[in-house]
């Protein structure tokens, strides 16, 4: 008993986390398609561990009739031509790209945040998935919005470059290497050279002098968390293949000291609060791969604002920043609307 699920972009950094996820949490799946362009027609994609292997289908002629819900990681171009043609023919799309995020008949969702606002979903039969970098900072946020309310937040990113695809990947192991052997390391994904350095520049720069990762962290958090928030961000490509890590200060409404900050941080779903205040006892970006959680470490007052708060934030990119939030909206999909077959 179990719904009929679609992987669109099977073959990519994400879709390959969505299939090893939907396997890792048992999703009740009748029968599973695995799509991807025409590229990757007719390449086998592992189910997760469980030994089964699917052929990728074209997703140009996938029929998406009778289907329940398709999990896209596609890119906003081709989510452009394929996510209204899912939806008009029943299945719901759960789309990771940032075509529909800002769309007011889209629910944008956090499953720890904001469940709720998954019931609008029937307006278009499309929900969106965060940007990872928004994803793991509301996360950590709703605990303390919900005991003293959020007004501002600062935050500075340092993320990963798996967060650009494979090809970013590439870029840094290429790069590392040749500089080891003394050759060039000229960039390609990247406008500067990765390796052994940090760009402050993801994604294209917008009027204002932001680039559209930050833009995307203050609307989405809004959209999510809450539209009072304000929020200012500086995001950051570095040289780490999976983990974004997040600093982050908060300007509360009403005073919470750090203690009780950590209190709530610990009970919080969706949070691992790691913060020993000694050598080591706090959580770093290769440490989180491959987990669920969004980790906290280093809370303490920031005593340059009223009722401050500063704290350090890491989380999986390709997993709660993305797969795994993905798959959470799949399961509360599940619950509250589709009847399994
Ligand atoms: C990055 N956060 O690290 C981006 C990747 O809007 O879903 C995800 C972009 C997005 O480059």
């Amino acid at each position: 008993m179990g719904y009929r699920v679609v992987v669109a972009g099977a073959t990519g950094n994400v879709g390959r986390e969505m299939l090893n996820i939907l396997a890792e949490r048992e999703f009740p799946i009748d029968e599973l398609a695995v799509v991807a362009s025409s590229r990757s027609t007719g390449d086998m994609v592992d189910f997760g561990e469980t030994g089964k292997q699917y052929k990728v289908q074209n997703i140009e002629h996938f029929d998406p009739t009778g289907w329940d819900m398709a999990l896209f990681a596609i890119g906003s171009d081709a989510t452009k031509v394929h996510a209204p043609r899912f939806a008009a023919a029943g299945c719901v799309v759960i789309d990771n790209s940032s075509l529909y995020r800002m769309d007011p008949d889209v629910p944008l969702i956090v499953p720890e945040v904001n469940p709720d606002a998954i019931d609008g979903y029937t307006a278009k039969n499309i929900i969106a998935n965060p940007n990872c970098s928004t994803a793991q900072m509301v996360v950590a946020l709703k605990p303390l919005h919900d005991a003293a309310t959020v007004k501002r937040v600062v935050v500075s990113t340092y993320q990963s470059v798996s967060g650009a695809g494979k090809e970013g990947m590439d870029e840094l192991f290429e790069q590392s290497r040749n500089i080891f052997v003394g050759d060039r390391a000229e960039p390609k994904k990247f406008t500067k050279q990765i390796a052994f350095n940090v760009i402050p520049h993801i994604d294209s720069f917008l009027d204002d002098g932001s680039t559209k990762e930050e833009w995307k962290m203050v609307v989405e958090t809004k959209k999510i968390l809450d539209p009072k928030v304000k929020v200012i961000a500086t995001c950051v490509r570095v040289p780490v293949f999976v983990g974004h890590s997040e600093s982050v200060n908060v300007e509360l409404q009403d005073e919470l000291s750090a203690e009780d900050a950590q209190k709530i941080l610990r009970e919080a779903p969706g949070v691992m609060l790691v913060d020993k205040r000694e050598d080591g006892g706090y959580v770093t970006p290769v440490e989180c791969v491959g987990d669920y959680a969004t980790f906290v470490s280093r809370v303490r007052d920031d005593a340059t604002v009223d009722n401050g708060l500063a704290f350090w934030c890491v989380s999986d990119n390709l997993r709660k920043g993305a797969a795994l939030n993905a798959v959470q909206i799949a399961e509360l999909l599940g619950r509250r609307h589709l009847k399994k077959a």
